[in-house]
């Protein structure tokens, strides 16, 4: 079972800015709690972050047949990107949307993801936490297909 990670713009700066809205841990943090939960769980995990928009869209396309589901926090271009969603859709590979903070409890420009109604769910506002629900929800996703 392998499990692609996909993080979008500015979410390299995880615990060095704005640790009222997005905490103190950094991405790396995140990343080693997620290879940890994932490794207890026999599962296989690649974790990326890139600023650039057509990066994501490449390495969704690039998902399909390598990887059985992505964990997606597209950041920004959760608000923006209808490339991003056409990817999702066009590879087909299950997507799980996940955001650190309830975008919903937040501005009103980012109550709108253009990626939910193409991705399986969406998980927002548990911090770090959001990325371990998200390796759960994948894991059982892909489980249920097999079945
Ligand atoms: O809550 C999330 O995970 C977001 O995807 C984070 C994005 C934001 O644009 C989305 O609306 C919600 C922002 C990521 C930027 O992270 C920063 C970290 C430290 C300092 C500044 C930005």
């Amino acid at each position: 079972m392998k499990i692609l990670f996909l993080n979008g713009p500015n979410l390299n700066l995880l615990g060095t800015r704005e640790p009222q809205v997005y905490g103190k841990t950094t991405l790396a943090d995140i990343e080693g709690s997620v290879r940890k939960q994932a490794t207890l769980k026999g599962t296989s995990v690649d974790f990326r972050q890139t600023n650039l928009e057509g990066e994501l869209v490449s390495w969704v396309q690039a998902a399909k047949g390598n990887f059985d589901a992505i964990v997606l926090n597209a950041a920004a271009y959760t608000h923006t990107s209808i490339a991003l969603r056409d990817a999702i859709s066009a590879t087909g590979v299950p997507t799980i949307e996940i955001h650190l903070s309830n975008i919903h409890a937040r501005e009103k420009f980012r109550h709108k993801s253009l990626i939910a109604g193409v991705c399986r769910g969406q998980i927002a506002g548990f911090g770090a936490n959001s990325y371990i629900l998200g390796l759960e929800a994948a894991i059982n996703i892909i489980e249920a297909a097999k079945k």
